[in-house]
């Protein structure tokens, strides 16, 4: 049964509605070398969704680092300050907002970050300022997360009542402040590792204790069925598929899997080389995709499903990116590149019980891809010049001009 609609929609920003996360890990991790620290999971989850300062402070804290944060905090604001604009927004999350803009919600950002760090955060993407109507920073209340100022003030500016809310948030801290703030909380978690600590109660339990609380807890923003909460459904899905803006790339090197593909399963998948998938994703980016595919020098496009995650059918350890490519290939291609356009999602990766059950839904997972793939809103991105090998890349961009170009030099070395 459909709760009573939410008054209004809080959101945390990083890590929930743009990928700030991979960017802070590289930094981080590159500061800390200069002390002779390595960044721990432990590290990045207590850093998790405080204010920068808090961060460098329990960081140090916990890894034994006997620097002030202030320092730390001035050491890593350069690395961060001139690409916090390029950050990319997490699949989903245009999705969310834009729904609820077009269904008249109203909905505000509750973020650590500082006014003027945010400005920066948003400065190369309009379509976001367009889809609030409030926002508060972490240098505009007395305490930042896990405290519940910045939550009871973005309530207050849309002059509703906190208990009304449903707060959108993937860190423990920002979880246990929009919670003490009286807010229902939706938790997207960011590190997969805090996946299991949040145990979500019932809408009803929520409703009645009418106290804040965790109401669900799930893989990704894809994943959020707004009707549970009293509004309309999505309209946008493909052939059952949810197109993706943007878009995103994966390029790596096909490496060996567990061997299971072809053996176990009679699908076999290539596997993308963990470092590359590191560099394209977030670590959060998790489910069955859709998309196209091509492999080494060539220059052929092929329709592709994928599942990228921890297939917990297995419980795998490590994460994996792997595309089943939906074509009849000779020989395997371990050890070449592979360059995946990622556009449509189709659903979280599952549990099953038997492994006929898991066979009989990836190839369903093929089926449905390959009918979105053929529908215009999403073939058009196979002509896409990422997916062309570097060589013919590089020619269709440089065209006559570029050859033009080789020439000048020629001329200049010999005269
Ligand atoms: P692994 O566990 O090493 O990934 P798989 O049994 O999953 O082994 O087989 C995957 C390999 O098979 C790929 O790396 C690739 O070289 C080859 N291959 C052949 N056809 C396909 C296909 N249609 N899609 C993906 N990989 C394929
Ligand atoms: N593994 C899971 O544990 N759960 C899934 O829901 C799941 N879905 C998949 C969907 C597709 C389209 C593909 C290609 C693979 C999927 N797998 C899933 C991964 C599968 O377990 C993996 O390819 C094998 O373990 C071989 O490494
Ligand atoms: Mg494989």
């Amino acid at each position: 049964m459909a709760a009573a609609s939410p008054a209004a929609f809080i959101f945390d920003l990083d890590g929930l509605i743009i990928d700030t996360e991979s960017l802070c890990i590289e930094v981080a991790q590159q500061v800390l070398a200069q002390h002779g620290k390595v960044l721990t999971k432990e590290a990045q989850r207590t850093a998790l969704g405080k204010r920068p300062l808090d961060c460098w402070r329990d960081v140090a804290a916990l890894l034994g680092l006997d620097v002030p944060a202030q320092q730390l905090f001035d050491q890593t604001e350069p690395l961060l300050e001139a690409r916090w604009a390029d950050v990319r927004p997490l699949p989903g999350a245009r999705r969310l907002l834009q729904h609820l803009s077009d269904c008249g919600a109203k909905v505000a950002i509750a973020t650590s970050t500082s006014r003027a760090t945010f400005g920066k955060k948003l400065s190369k993407k309009p379509w976001l300022q367009e889809l609030f109507q409030a926002s508060v920073c972490g240098d505009e209340v007395t305490n930042g997360k896990p405290a519940p100022d910045v939550f009871a003030e973005a309530a207050r500016q849309l002059g509703v009542a906190a208990s009304s809310c449903l707060c959108f948030e993937d860190a423990p801290s920002g979880v246990e402040g929009a919670v003490a703030a009286g807010m229902r909380v939706v938790v997207v978690p960011s590190l997969v590792e805090a996946q299991d600590e949040f145990k979500a109660i019932s809408q009803e339990e929520a409703a009645a204790s009418g106290k804040g609380g965790v109401v669900q807890v799930l893989p990704s923003l894809l994943a959020f069925d707004p009707t549970i909460y009293g509004l309309p459904p999505f309209g946008d899905l493909v052939e059952g598929v949810i197109p993706l803006d943007p878009v995103f790339t994966i390029s790596g090197t096909v490496v060996k899997g567990f061997g299971r593909g072809s053996k176990e399963l009679g699908i076999p998948t290539a596997n993308v080389d963990a470092d590359s998938l590191r560099h394209s994703i977030a670590e959060a980016v998790t489910g069955i995709y859709c998309g196209w595919a091509s492999i080494g020098d060539s220059s052929e496009v092929y329709k592709m499903v994928m599942s990228i995650g921890w297939n917990p059918f297995y419980n795998n350890t490590e994460k994996t990116a792997e595309p089943w490519i939906l074509h009849d290939f000779e020989q395997p291609f371990y050890g070449q590149e592979i360059r995946l356009l990622v556009c449509g999602y189709v659903r979280p990766e599952a549990n099953f019980t038997s492994l006929e059950a898991l066979v009989a839904r990836i190839h369903k997972d093929g089926e449905v891809s390959k009918a979105a793939l053929s529908h215009p809103q999403l073939q058009h991105y196979a002509a896409e010049a990422f997916l062309q090998p570097a060589a013919a890349a590089a020619a269709a961009a440089g065209g006559v001009e570029g050859v033009a170009e080789l020439e000048e030099v020629a001329v200049a070395a010999s005269g």
